[in-house]
């Protein structure tokens, strides 16, 4: 049984892929610090539901499957927490036998601080991010480099890396002619944010690892992601992923279907012409899945386009408020001076081939998953706050 290890297991993400590659009988470890519940609590951001450690998540998926997912609890911007993961120098803080998994076939990594937002609030979180994004990843960097250089890396990077500018994107690379002669390049990267700034910085550290030690790496350009629920979050309430809605850790599709929900005016930023790719969290699971069974060749770098499809912010807010009105929800559309700096009026044609080529079904964003998750929310709307859905981080 192949063995995969998920850092950032506790994350919006990593949870739903822990329990994805635990049903396809994968073994399964997570690590994570608790960094993004301690950071909700700390801002105190709110959240549709509560959720329970990781250590009772593994415990009740136990219970209800009898499939085991291993808990490491510990910073993996330390070192030795992330070179215990590959050398046997850990310690699990759930799991049925206290016996080293052994060197993971693949290491998934979604170990950092993913929010735009707070990555600029002040100095302290824009170095938070810096600090734990690039760290984190040179750390695994260097545990696959001095202990296991055929394990298969797959990061999550951003769509965001890119930017918008104003020719096609590529998947990764693209090829130059300059005076004559010809090379292919990493693609052009200008984030809009200190975060995304991070996933580019990673790219790099990456690009490096594999050009010098032959590291096998797929980096996956993800767009905002929405949705709650995948097919093993339905097993029992308790295994729901984490669900934010506020300005700092909310994407755009969960918030704007919270706000329509308790009738708060859903915020387009600026014109609203900004457009992204977007994905369902069920075509996560999918992408790193597929991604792991189509591993990479030693000394390669793979780059995929995470995105299904692509919507502009004014088509999402039309979208959601027809759904909302039909809803009998009191859904209005407020233009807000944009408190990003971004094009607001931009091209953007991203290719995104190469997932569906190794064999993802996308998933659309139609109005049957538009309502689906607006029952959920429904179903929760006594928990959800107001005051936390804007309060103005400026860039
Ligand atoms: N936006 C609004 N109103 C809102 C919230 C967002 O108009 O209330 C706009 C933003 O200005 C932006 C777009 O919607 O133009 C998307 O914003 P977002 O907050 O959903 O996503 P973003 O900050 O870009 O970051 C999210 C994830 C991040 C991931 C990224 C993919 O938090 O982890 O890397 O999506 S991408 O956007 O392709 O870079």
């Amino acid at each position: 049984m192949s063995h995969v290890l998920i850092l950032g297991g506790d994350g919006y993400l990593g949870w739903p892929t822990a329990m994805y590659f635990s049903n396809k009988g994968y073994e399964v470890t997570v690590a994570d610090n608790y960094f993004r519940r301690n950071a909700c609590e700390e801002l105190d951001t709110g959240m549709l539901y509560p959720i329970p450690t990781l250590i009772e998540r593994a415990r009740i998926w136990y219970e209800k499957t009898g499939k085991e997912i291993k808990v490491v609890i510990g910073d993996l911007s330390q070192a030795e927490i992330m070179r215990g993961l590959f050398n046997g120098n850990t310690e699990y803080k759930w799991c049925l036998k206290n016996k080293f998994t052994g060197i993971p076939e693949t290491v998934v990594h979604y170990a950092e601080q993913p929010s735009a937002p707070y990555s600029l609030i002040n100095y302290k979180y824009a170095d938070v991010t810096l600090i734990n994004n690039l760290r984190v990843t040179n750390n695994l960097m260097w545990a696959l480099r001095d202990y296991s250089r055929d394990t298969h890396m797959i990061k999550v990077g951003t769509m965001g890396e890119y930017g918008t500018p104003n020719i096609d994107i590529e998947e990764g690379w693209i090829e130059i002619e300059h005076k004559g002669r010809k090379d292919k390049f990493l693609y052009p990267r200008q984030a809009s944010s200190l975060y995304h700034t991070t996933k580019i910085m990673d790219t790099d550290l990456l690009w490096f690892g594999v050009r010098m030690w032959n590291l096998r790496v797929t980096d996956l350009m993800q767009g905002p992601v929405y949705g709650i629920e995948t097919e093993e979050t339905k097993i029992d309430e308790r295994l729901k992923t984490i669900f934010n809605y506020d300005e700092i850790f909310g994407t755009i599709i969960n918030r704007f279907i919270t706000q329509a929900v308790i009738g708060y005016p859903l915020t387009v930023y600026g014109k609203g012409g900004q457009t992204r790719g977007y994905l369902n969290i069920k075509d996560t699971l999918q992408c790193v899945h597929k991604s792991a069974i189509s591993p990479v060749k030693h000394g390669e770098l793979r780059i995929f386009n995470q995105i299904m499809e692509t919507f502009s912010v004014n088509q999402l807010a039309e979208k959601i408020h027809r759904i909302g009105i039909k809803r009998n929800h009191k859904v209005e559309i407020n233009h807000i001076e944009n408190p990003r700096k971004e094009l607001e009026e931009h091209y953007y044609n991203p290719v995104f081939q190469g997932l569906e080529d190794i064999g993802v079904k996308p998933h659309y964003l139609t109005d049957d998953i538009i309502n689906n998750m607006f029952k959920i929310v429904e179903s929760f709307c006594k928990n959800i706050r107001k005051d936390v859905i804007f309060r103005g981080i400026k860039w």
